[in-house]
């Protein structure tokens, strides 16, 4: 089954968003298979966004995500990088869609409250390098319930 990450930033931390979101895709019925509220460093942030070294905004977008704590997740289901997106919304909250996690809290593109994978393969990469003790596995007892 496909798995994205999804990670609370800084601002969805502090903002007391990490409930609300951690909801969201729960009651979508996709399974948590791994989470952690950690302190990243900057190596390691770079390293997270490392496909993002060349741009402008690379600097302040590191500073950013190691200004405070994050909530690092791994979610499981069917679709779940692509629908994962679209319960985000657009990287730039102001073209977020109302009923989108950035659309319903966000405003600042600089402070756009979580990330997600954008592609099975980036997930796949993220994955292995947020979680490389691995994930939980356990399959939930609704699973026959959500999917035919
Ligand atoms: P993330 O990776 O945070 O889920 O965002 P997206 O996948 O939706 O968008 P992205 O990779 O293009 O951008 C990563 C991150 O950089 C910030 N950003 C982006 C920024 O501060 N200024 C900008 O002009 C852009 C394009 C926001 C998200």
């Amino acid at each position: 089954m496909e798995q994205t990450f999804i990670m609370i930033k800084p601002d969805g931390v502090q903002r007391g968003l990490v409930g609300e979101i951690i909801s969201r895709f729960e009651k979508k019925g996709f399974s948590l298979k791994a989470l952690k509220f950690v302190n990243v460093d900057r190596q390691f942030a770079e390293s997270h966004y490392a496909d993002l070294s060349a741009k402008p905004f690379f600097s302040g977008l590191v500073d950013y995500i190691i200004s405070g704590p994050v909530v690092a997740m791994v979610w499981e289901g069917k679709g779940v990088v692509l629908t994962g997106r679209k319960i985000i919304g657009a990287t730039n909250p102001l073209a977020s869609e109302p009923g989108t996690i950035r659309g319903d809290f966000a405003i600042d593109i600089g402070r756009n409250v979580i990330h997600g994978s954008d592609s099975v393969e980036s997930g796949n990469k993220e994955i292995a390098l947020w979680f490389p003790e691995g994930v939980v596995h356990w399959q939930s007892s609704l699973h026959s319930w959500i999917y035919e």
